[in-house]
């Protein structure tokens, strides 16, 4: 097994002395395994749940909430003094089977029902919630870019207003986030989202819906995601003008369109964490930067995203033998140029919106 160098080599202590949390998302069968444990430590000062946190994994079973696995995932972090970032009360692919189908009124009260019970149980002991996951999807047609989903359909487009303020009122330290996909890539429609996500929050802001930060998961593709995108970058300034701050919350950078060759491929996948993150880190008041999976041996990219040539993926830091990668060395390059603890991002009144 990999032997790591002294703690304060490990990202967790890098990220402390910036100010930032680092960390990943994990599963309770990670937990058991005490070398990965070991490693997890040395490399996170936060954790966050992969799946079980899920509104569907909690009632797996119809009208039996089941917060075991989410528990465990509390409590480890709790017992390791790790900050814990909540995910995710509401998202249109994490409803459970049985409220698919049914009125909007039974959808709504069971919707609420959730975010009251799952929020007021973890309250004061996580650093974060997702509250929503991916509200946007702009090819659903809608003027304001709503995705088209059960949550719109049954509470109208205040859901998203409901949904935070409810979670303010019952966890008031929890830093609420909303959380989106495809914000950080270089395609024509990703620049609608990102011009969707700035009137959304405006509007939200606008009414006082209590988000604090703006979740964005970073799912790359090595040889897509461009070295140099200052759409993005324009995009996290308007972000911080607004008084949010940011946090990376499923870091991963798939290598399906890399040669084979792994001393290539990891070099290709380092080279775009650290483009990335560079990036990001200049332009936005960030929390957080958070992988999507532990190790290589971890990635949800081998069944959703396979290689062409059967290779395992090897999108994270640390290899399925726990070893660090090249990626790990250029993240921990990234935290390592953050000479600013991060703080509350302060909204600026003079600025006019550039959008
Ligand atoms: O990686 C997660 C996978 O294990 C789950 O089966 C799946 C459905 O719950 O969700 C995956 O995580 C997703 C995350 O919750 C939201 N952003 C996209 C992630 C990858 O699909």
């Amino acid at each position: 097994m990999a032997q790591h160098g002294p703690d304060e080599d490990g990202l967790s202590s890098v990220a402390v002395r910036r100010g930032l949390l680092c960390g990943t998302a994990l599963c309770t069968s990670d937990l058991s395994l005490q070398p990965l444990h070991h490693a997890i430590l040395q490399d996170c000062n936060l954790v966050t749940a992969e799946y079980e946190m899920k509104w569907d994994a909690i009632q797996s079973r119809p009208h039996i909430p089941d917060y075991s696995a989410a528990d465990k995932l509390v409590a480890f972090a709790t017992d390791n003094a790790l900050a814990f970032h909540g995910h995710t009360l509401w998202w249109h692919e994490a409803i459970p089977e049985v409220y698919r189908e049914g009125s909007d009124a039974d959808f709504a009260e069971a919707a609420l029902q959730h975010l009251d019970m799952t929020v007021t149980r973890y309250t004061g002991r996580l650093t974060s919630w997702d509250v929503i996951n991916e509200a946007l999807e702009p090819a659903h047609g809608r003027e304001d870019g709503l995705r088209r989903s059960r949550f719109l359909d049954a509470l109208g487009p205040d859901y998203i207003a409901t949904a935070f303020s409810r979670a303010a009122v019952l966890d008031p330290t929890a830093v609420l986030v909303l959380n989106e996909m495809g914000l950080e890539y270089d395609l024509p429609e990703a620049e609608t989202k990102r011009r969707m996500m700035l009137s959304l929050l405006e509007r939200e802001l606008a009414r006082g819906t209590p988000i604090a930060c703006l979740g964005i998961q970073s799912h790359l593709t090595a040889l897509e995601q461009p070295r140099e995108h200052p759409r993005l970058r324009a995009f996290l300034r308007e972000i911080g003008r607004m008084g949010l701050n940011v946090m990376i919350t499923e870091m991963d950078v798939s290598d399906h369109l890399c040669p084979r060759d792994q001393r290539r491929r990891d070099a290709i996948v380092a080279d775009t964490y650290r483009a990335y993150l560079d990036l990001v880190l200049d332009e936005s008041s960030i929390l957080a930067v958070s992988t999507w999976g532990f190790t290589d041996g971890s990635t949800w990219l081998n069944s959703f995203r396979p290689r062409a040539d059967g290779a395992p993926q090897r999108p994270l830091l640390l290899d399925r033998a726990l070893r660090r990668k090249p990626a790990w060395h250029a993240v921990r390059k990234a935290l390592l140029r953050v000479n600013h603890a991060a703080g509350p991002a302060q909204p600026d009144p003079g600025a006019e919106p550039s959008h």
